[in-house]
């Protein structure tokens, strides 16, 4: 039957069936110094078998391997001359991993998924490099990636067995597949099934961190693998999340080649609502005080005399007032203006402030002594800016600037307090005097908000702008910034 034969063969290429890890490790160690040992014919046949170019249980004759060879040239982007040329061994001499380029999901389709769509998870230990509530949010942001497009849901437990076992380990960490030190292999993950598979192993010889380094996305490489744990193969599309290489990307999103693929095996999100997911409100607060407000056109925010809140966010200059906003992008073209309910249901139409965390790309927003936390879709709030550990008296947040580490300035007038991102706490010793380390700064500024390295600092119709040694190098008129020439 055509279902046992691909299943001998995926145990044939990858016995105990984990993915990324040699195929024969006792012959080739990508990458290493054992490749250096063989001749470049016995590399090409290996390589062609381990990446699935040959079938391995097939006797291959010349024929075939020249066949192989061509179908492997257009993978890598080389001349499809079907001899084993330089270009052709020096690509494969670079270091790659253990999943076959050209089988696919498809392969693995009816067998290798899981049969329940409550996929559980258990976090078993932690990184060094990264606070454990990071990581626990940056797991939930990875998994959640598969279950925006999926009918999967997943939920973590604290003790027991969980389909996927997530854990950070050394060199030998109790499978058979040791990891490689710094570099090379970054992680791996064994497809769905009973015990072992389904479970995700993190190389802790690893710097795991979030943004572009030094070291590595935990975010990206753990979406990645969760790809593998719920039966997706390698891609050989360059821009997917499933392509065999780690590569950082800023603005992750899943490219349809994954969508095809995970849905190929789950089918699409399901639900009285399948896609965009509705916006999830995590905490008890009834009310949502959402006023539609229909766009108004005639609203010229070259009139506006006073934003809401201003702030960068994805990288464009986002300016608010009266639950509508415009958007500066990068070539400095204004767009908009756009409803902020339809961006942001939970949100009141008038903000105070706003920024994105860098390293989780959460947008903080605040109204008033409320704050709201969007992941994407999802909202966390309102809650109570003394939560923070914000005077209780306190009005307002009117400006917020995000500095390095997880910290962020609040404003309000001639105060500033720092907050730590990751513990969602004021630290001690604020506030500040605003213009004791802004010198030169107004201290009853409306906005204030970080943009390309500067500070800015808005007051009515003006702007300040600070640069990073804290000089005042520029004032201006808020117009300008809003592109009004
Ligand atoms: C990986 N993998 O470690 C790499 N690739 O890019 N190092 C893969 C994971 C990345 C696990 O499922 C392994 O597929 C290595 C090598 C894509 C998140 C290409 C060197 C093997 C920087
Ligand atoms: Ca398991
Ligand atoms: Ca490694
Ligand atoms: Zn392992
Ligand atoms: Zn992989």
């Amino acid at each position: 039957m055509k279902l046992g034969v691909m299943l001998f063969l995926v145990l044939g290429t990858c016995s105990l069936r984990a993915w990324c890890v040699p195929l024969k490790s006792v012959y080739v160690t990508f990458p290493g110094d054992l490749i250096k040992n063989m001749t470049d014919t016995q590399l090409a046949d290996e390589y062609l078998k381990r990446y699935g170019y040959i079938d391995v249980l097939q006797k291959s004759g010349l024929q075939a391997t020249s066949k192989a060879l061509k179908k492997l040239q257009r993978q890598l982007g080389l001349e499809e001359t079907g001899s084993l040329d330089q270009p052709t061994v020096d690509a494969m001499k670079q270091p790659r991993c253990g999943v076959p380029d050209i089988r696919n999901y498809q392969t693995f389709e009816g067998d290798l998924k899981w049969d329940h769509t409550d996929v559980t998870y258990r976090i078993e230990n932690y990184s060094p490099d990264m606070e454990a509530s990071l990581i626990d949010d940056t797991i939930a942001r990875a998994f959640k990636v598969w279950s925006d497009v999926t009918p999967l849901t997943f939920t973590r437990l604290y003790d027991g067995t969980a389909d996927i076992m997530i854990s950070f380990g050394k060199a030998d960490h109790g499978d058979f597949y040791p990891f490689d030190g710094k570099d090379g292999l970054l992680a791996h993950a064994y497809p769905p099934g009973e015990g072992m598979q389904g479970d995700v192993h993190f190389d802790d010889d690893e710097y795991w961190t979030l943004g572009s380094g030094p070291g590595y996305s935990l975010f990206l490489v753990a979406a990645h693998e969760f790809g593998h744990a719920l039966g997706l193969a390698h891609s050989n599309i360059n821009d997917a999340l499933m392509y065999p290489i780690y590569r950082y990307i800023e603005d992750f999103s899943l490219n349809q080649d994954d969508v095809d693929g995970i849905q190929y095996i789950y089918g699409p999100k399901t639900g009285p609502n399948p896609t965009p997911p509705k916006p999830k409100t995590t905490t008890s607060s009834p009310t949502v005080p959402t006023k539609p407000t229909p766009v108004d056109p005639s609203l010229d925010p070259c009139e506006v005399k006073d934003f809401d809140a201003i702030t960068e966010i994805q990288k464009e200059l986002h300016f608010f007032k009266d639950g509508q906003y415009w958007k500066i992008s990068s070539s400095g073209k204004r767009k908009g203006p756009f409803l902020v309910s339809e961006k942001w249901p939970a949100l009141p139409a008038i903000i105070n402030s706003a920024f994105e965390d860098q390293l989780t790309k959460k947008i903080y927003f605040f109204a008033d002594k409320q704050f709201w936390v969007y992941t994407g879709k999802d909202v966390l709030g309102p809650r109570k800016i003394e939560k923070l550990g914000l005077p209780s008296d306190l009005d307002r947040v009117k400006g917020s600037v995000q500095r390095r580490n997880g910290k962020v300035l609040l404003f309000n007038g001639n105060n500033f307090w720092r907050l730590d991102v990751k513990t969602q706490l004021i630290d001690s010793g604020y506030p500040h005097v605003t213009d004791s380390f802004f010198y030169g700064m107004p201290n009853d500024a409306h906005n204030v908000f970080r943009f390309k390295r500067f500070f800015y600092f808005f007051r009515g119709i003006y702007y300040w702008r600070m640069n990073a040694k804290r000089v005042n190098d520029q004032n201006g008129f808020v117009k300008d910034m809003v592109k009004c020439k």
